[in-house]
C-alpha cells in the first residue's frame, strides 16, 4: 500500500459545506478533537512539516475542513476543534451538522483519529465524539498527545485513567508528542493498518 507520510504533502482547499466536499477518490484519514489540544500541531509533526497547517494562538478559529493531499493517493483532513465556549450556539450546531454528516457518508474514510490531551480527565465532549463513532461503526484511533509535559511515570497512569473512561483498549490508542515527535512511528504504523 503505498502510504508514505514522507511523500509531498500539500493543501488543497476548506471545506465550509458538505457540497464543497473533494471529489471521493483518495483514501482519508479525518483528525478531530478539542479546540487547541494540538490537532495542528499533530498533522504537521507527522508529515514532518513545521507549518503546512496554521498552529493557532487562537482556539476555535478553524471552522472549515481542511483537506491535505500526501503523495498522490491520501487527504488527511483537519477537523474543526469543538468545546470552545465562547463560540454561538448557532455556529457549533453547524459544525456539529457538517463534520457529522461528513464522518456519517464519507465513503473513502479509512479511520477518524481523535486526538485527546494526556494530562486532561476524560471529557465530555471527547466522550462523545468516541461514543458515536463506536455505535457508527466508524474506524477510530485515539491519540494522547503532548505526553511530553508529563513524566514517563504519569504518562503510563495517566493512559490508563483514559483508558478506563472511554473504555478502550491500549491497542486502540497511542501516546504522542508533537514536541519530541514520540510516538510518530507508533502513529504511522496504526494508520497504514487502517489503510489496509
Ligand atoms: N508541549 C507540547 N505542546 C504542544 C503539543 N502539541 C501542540 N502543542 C501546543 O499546543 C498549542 C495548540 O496547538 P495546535 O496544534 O494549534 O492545536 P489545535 O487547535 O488542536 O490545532 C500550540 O501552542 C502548540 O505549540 C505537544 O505535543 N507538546
Ligand atoms: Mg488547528
Amino acid at each position: 500500500m503505498a502510504f508514505l507520510l514522507t511523500e509531498e504533502a500539500k493543501f488543497v482547499k476548506s471545506v465550509f459545506n458538505t457540497s464543497q466536499l473533494p471529489a471521493p477518490d483518495q483514501m482519508e484519514i479525518a483528525f478531530a478533537g478539542r479546540s487547541n489540544v494540538g490537532k495542528s500541531s499533530l498533522i504537521n509533526k507527522l508529515l514532518n512539516r513545521k507549518n503546512l497547517v496554521k498552529v493557532s494562538s487562537l482556539p476555535g478559529k478553524t471552522q472549515s475542513l481542511n483537506f491535505f493531499l500526501v503523495g498522490q493517493d491520501l487527504y488527511l483532513v483537519d477537523l474543526p476543534g469543538y468545546g470552545f465556549a465562547k463560540v454561538p450556539r448557532k455556529i457549533k450546531n453547524d459544525w456539529k451538522g457538517l463534520i457529522s454528516s461528513y464522518i456519517l457518508n464519507r465513503e473513502t474514510l479509512i479511520c477518524v483519529v481523535v486526538i485527546v490531551d494526556l494530562r486532561h480527565e476524560v471529557k465530555a465532549q471527547d466522550l462523545e465524539l468516541v461514543t458515536w463513532l463506536k455505535n457508527e461503526n466508524k474506524p477510530l484511533l485515539l491519540v494522547y498527545t503532548k505526553q511530553d509535559k508529563l513524566t514517563a511515570n504519569k504518562r503510563l497512569h495517566q493512559a490508563a485513567i483514559l483508558d478506563a473512561g472511554f473504555g478502550i483498549a491500549r491497542e486502540e490508542r497511542v501516546l504522542f508528542s508533537a514536541k519530541t515527535g514520540e510516538g510518530r512511528e507508533d502513529l504511522i504504523a496504526r494508520l497504514e493498518e487502517f489503510a489496509g
